[in-house]
């Protein structure tokens, strides 16, 4: 069974608060009526029957520590057996105690960040716990056996060092094509950051970086990954920014279609 667990924690962005509004929001679009529960596989997707919705994390604090402490602990005490878990952020910093408590059960875990930044950042406003950093955190740990990211269209001089240090593998924009996707080894981890997709698709991001990929790109990705997927995020949808609920929208789409190719 699938586990599906929200994040509500925004403490480490930088620039905009919001996305702690995000899994309530995304779970509002599987009951307010304009769509279905199926996936486009046919398979209906839906709470207790493949997956099992545990709520939300209860954050008493703000505190970034605090915070990353919560995180690992609740995923590591709910990813036992062969379970699953799809988590909804939360701002990307999130990935890092998730990822983290997933590299514990899975020791050679390989990740997919699907993403318009690379947040490889060593040090962003002296905050460890940036969602500027969560990728620089797990590569320094050594934690995981492979990274690759896609749709990566800011890179900066340090930030292209980090990748290149930690031998990531990178699909920019400027040369995007899906050859990667073969490529791809179990057990795989995959983190969506929304912003992945250009603004015009998914505008209730943060951070609006023009020139990314369609949602149509993003599910064929995931609806053409042969590698067992073992977890999943999704991050950085902010409602503060969203229109109409059309992010939030997009949101519940990916959850579905990860949610068909996990079961
Ligand atoms: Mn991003």
């Amino acid at each position: 069974m699938i586990k599906l667990i929200g994040v509500p924690f925004d403490a480490n962005s930088s620039f905009l608060k919001g996305p702690a509004l995000a899994p309530a929001r995304i779970r509002m679009m599987e009951v307010e009526g304009s769509a279905n529960c199926y996936a486009e596989n046919g398979i209906e997707i839906k709470a207790g029957v493949n997956y099992d919705d545990y709520g939300d994390i209860v954050f008493n604090s703000t505190h970034a520590a605090d915070g990353y402490a919560l995180i690992q602990q609740t995923i590591a005490a709910q990813l036992t057996g062969d379970n699953k878990i799809i988590s909804l952020g939360g701002d990307h910093s999130v990935s890092y105690p998730l990822i983290d408590a997933f590299a514990k059960v899975h020791t050679k875990l390989h990740v997919l960040h699907l993403d318009a930044h690379a947040d490889l950042y060593e040090n962003f406003d002296d905050n460890p716990y940036s969602h500027a950093s969560p990728f620089a955190r797990i590569l320094e740990q050594g934690r995981i056996a492979s990274l690759t990211q896609v749709g990566i269209r800011t890179f900066n001089t340090h930030q292209r060092q980090q990748a290149k240090r930690y031998g990531v593998q990178v699909v920019e924009m400027n040369n995007f094509n899906c050859s990667f996707i073969e490529k791809l080894q179990s057990p795989l981890y995959i983190s969506v950051d929304l912003d992945v997709l250009d603004p015009a698709f998914a505008p209730g991001v943060s951070h609006h970086e023009p020139g990314g990929i369609s949602t149509r790109e993003l599910l064929t990705i995931i609806q053409s990954i042969k590698a067992n997927i073992v977890g999943a995020d999704i991050v950085e949808y902010n409602p503060v920014r969203d229109i109409n609920n059309m992010t939030a929208m997009v949101a519940y789409k990916v959850l579905k279609e990860l949610m068909a190719k996990m079961l």
